[in-house]
């Protein structure tokens, strides 16, 4: 997707359920969040349990595919209250915000790693869904190495059936998603520090890295409005699936 969306961007992020923003992060703040990206991956990920630091193949540290609960270390702890970030979120989502523990996506080169289309308020279970991920990229990301699809408008229509997948960190997907689901996709080629923001109900996938140099990573924090609320019995079903997931991969509980 090339330029900005035409209207604001809560327009536009109202509307078609993303909006992309171009340059969010330069200079040295993107190069602080990348060196401290390195640090914690360098000094932090060998201490995780495996159900917060996803490898392909944990025998080979070059395979970390995924991190989760970033907030055990103090700079992510307080990256979430970063300005920038709450402000846009609560901006786009209508009303305060707060962002949950920051995570981190890769599609290292050599490995064959879809994400399966989804809603992230599938997992998440927030009524009303007043929610989005903010998602930054740290390289260029294109249809070669993997971007992310957004289906244009498909926040507007109600969470849609998901079935257990074998990916781990995408434990559940959409598996009838259709050719209008398809023609309806928007790829959103991005550079090392713009950010690409979709609603929590909006229907999301992407390729696996087709390339054998190129990386392809992300940091992303999800936000949550004030007036959500977690329907605890859905959630509680979720989560079922996912140990049911990590246990049959053999990761440690939690
Ligand atoms: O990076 C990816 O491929 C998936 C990210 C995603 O699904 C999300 O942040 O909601």
């Amino acid at each position: 997707m090339d330029g900005q969306p035409v209207g604001s961007r809560k327009e536009a992020y109202d509307r078609d359920g993303f909006v992309i923003v171009r340059e969010f992060l330069v200079g040295k703040e993107l190069t602080t969040l990348q060196s401290q990206l390195d640090r914690y991956i360098r000094d932090v990920v060998p201490t995780l349990s495996s159900s917060s630091a996803f490898f392909h193949d944990r025998s080979r540290p070059e395979t970390l595919k995924q991190l989760q609960h970033m907030g055990c270390d103090a700079f992510f702890n307080e990256y979430r209250a970063h300005p920038r970030w709450c402000e846009l979120a609560t901006e786009l989502i209508g009303e305060t915000s707060e962002a949950q523990e920051p995570e981190w996506f890769s599609k290292p080169p050599g490995t064959v790693h879809v994400t399966p289309p989804h809603q992230d308020n599938f997992y998440f279970c927030l009524r009303p869904p007043h929610a989005a991920t903010l998602w930054l990229a740290l390289d260029p990301v294109d249809e070669e190495n993997g971007c992310l699809r957004y289906v244009r408008q498909s926040h507007r229509k109600g969470i849609r059936s998901h079935n257990a997948t074998q990916v781990l960190g995408f434990s559940q997907g959409i598996f009838e998603y259709s050719e209008a689901d398809q023609g309806n996709e928007v790829e959103v080629t991005l550079q090392p520090g713009d950010l690409a923001i979709h609603h929590c109900e909006t229907i999301h996938r992407a390729d696996a890295n087709q390339s054998l140099v190129r990386q392809r990573r992300a940091f992303a924090m999800v936000f949550r409005g004030q007036s959500c609320q977690r329907d605890e019995t859905a959630f509680d079903r979720y989560q079922t699936s996912v140990k049911a997931q990590h246990q049959e991969l053999g990761l440690d509980a939690s």
